[in-house]
């Protein structure tokens, strides 16, 4: 039965290009684009919640809006690695019209690619940005176009919000919280969601960031760490080597951007009642205290039971109540996605997601007609159950000390 709260008007910008489900990490790599496709098939398939969207087309960011950021090198290097289509539109266009002009839509691609096939072997950067290096990383086809588009739709979610179209705004296909200025981390090349937040500066005072991927968001809050405009707050898993290693309770910041960095490190096994507890206590808190004027949350399903890489323990409608709960605050709101590798409950959760935003909580068998419906084997159902035998790790007591910690440091904050 799908029923729809009060506030089912609210508008949702939904952001999707169906090219994005067809790049690949390659074999074996748990990162797998297929599940924005798999997300968005659920999505269309629960036909009541596809016809209550405002969809939007995912366009590619330029060069210009990701250096926004990025440094202009280590942009220009990426941009080697565009797709092989464009590459062979740009230079067959390019020589079939051979009056000596290109036109100006693709004059920087020309020149790109153009430098790029003259200098291939000149000079190896790969080991200074971090990319092709090591298996987190890899370089693919089409790599740099997957990252225009993830940063396309992320930067077109910041606008919708601040035009007034939209008062909640999606992007599956971003939520890549490891890119650093000028490196790659953690399947991370492209930081999306520093350029959605600093196209949401140019507007608004304060922006909060809420990070429930199971690892630290530990890029967004290194690009954000010296101000008082941006409070980044990630809950991850924490300890044992666990990627990346930072996100401390003590790490909070720095100069005038001092207790504006909160961070939440969990032990594995962590459920969905002492989730949500210590999720709504500090969220309850960070909102009195920072008074955002928009929200941007980073949805990273690798929180749930069952993830291939993270060890937590939330069912879908816990991962779905911290929605929820950032909804009713009645801020702007920018769902992003994530991480998340069990792919087929990675898809179930933000098509799940996506209708909280609408006010429409779906518990559903898995439309038959979907073209994904064999990778739901099993139940067959929209949610999965988690592991009832899974022991928390964390104890009520760490967990306190947490909050109190927290507690604490937005103490300090100026008022
Ligand atoms: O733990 C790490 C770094 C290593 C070095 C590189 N090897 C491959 C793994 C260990 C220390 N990296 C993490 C990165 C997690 C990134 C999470 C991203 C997000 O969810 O937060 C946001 C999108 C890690 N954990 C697991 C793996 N890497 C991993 C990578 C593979 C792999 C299996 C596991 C890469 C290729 C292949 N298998 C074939
Ligand atoms: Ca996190
Ligand atoms: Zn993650």
């Amino acid at each position: 039965m799908i029923q729809a709260d009060s506030d089912s008007s609210r508008r949702v910008a939904y952001f999707y290009n169906r090219l994005i489900g067809k790049f690949h990490y390659g074999k074996e790599h748990p990162m797998k684009p297929k599940r924005i496709a798999m997300a968005h098939s659920l999505i269309v398939n629960f036909g009541q919640l596809y016809r209550s969207l405002d969809v939007y087309l995912i366009r590619e960011a330029q060069l210009e809006e990701l250096k926004k950021f990025h440094d202009p090198e280590y942009v220009t290097y990426l941009s080697q690695y565009m797709s092989d289509n464009k590459v062979n539109f740009v230079k067959e266009y390019c020589s079939t019209n051979n009056d000596g002009v290109i036109p100006e839509n693709l004059l920087e691609e020309y020149r790109l690619i153009t430098k790029w096939s003259q200098n291939k072997n000149t000079k190896n950067l790969n080991a200074e940005y971090k990319v092709g290096d090591s298996a987190d990383n890899p370089t693919f086809s089409g790599l740099f176009s997957y990252c225009q588009f993830s940063a396309g739709a992320s930067i077109d979610c910041a606008h919708t919000i601040l035009t007034g179209q939209a008062d909640i705004a999606i992007n599956w296909s971003g939520g890549l919280h490891h890119a650093k200025k000028k490196e790659a981390a953690g399947f991370c090349y492209i930081n999306d969601i520093v350029l959605c937040i600093l196209e949401l500066l140019r507007i608004y005072v304060r922006v909060l960031y809420v990070d429930i991927d199971c690892h630290h968001g530990d890029g967004v809050e290194e690009a954000f760490y010296l101000t008082n405009r941006v409070m980044t707050l990630s809950f991850h898993q924490y300890g044992d080597d666990f990627f990346p290693g930072t996100g401390q309770l003590n790490s909070v910041g720095l100069g005038v951007g001092r207790y504006y960095a909160v961070n939440v490190p969990l032990k594995p096994g962590i459920s969905d009642g002492p989730y949500l507890d210590l999720f709504k206590k500090v969220t309850s808190r960070v909102m009195e205290t920072f008074r955002p004027d928009c929200v941007v949350v980073q949805c990273g399903a690798d929180s749930l039971s069952l993830d291939r890489l993270g060890a937590l323990n939330l069912s879908i409608k816990g991962h779905g109540q911290c929605i929820t709960y950032m909804k009713q605050f009645g801020v702007p709101l920018i769902l992003l996605g994530g991480g998340g590798y069990t792919i087929q409950n990675v898809s179930r959760c933000w098509a799940y997601e996506t209708g909280l935003c609408l006010g429409q909580n779906i518990d559903e068998p898995i439309p038959t007609n979907d073209v994904y419906y064999k990778n739901y084997s099993g139940d067959y159902h929209l949610h999965f159950p988690i592991q009832e035998h899974v022991e928390n790790k964390n104890k009520a007591e760490d967990l306190n000390k947490i909050v109190s910690q927290v507690y604490d440091h937005l103490k300090n904050l100026e008022n």
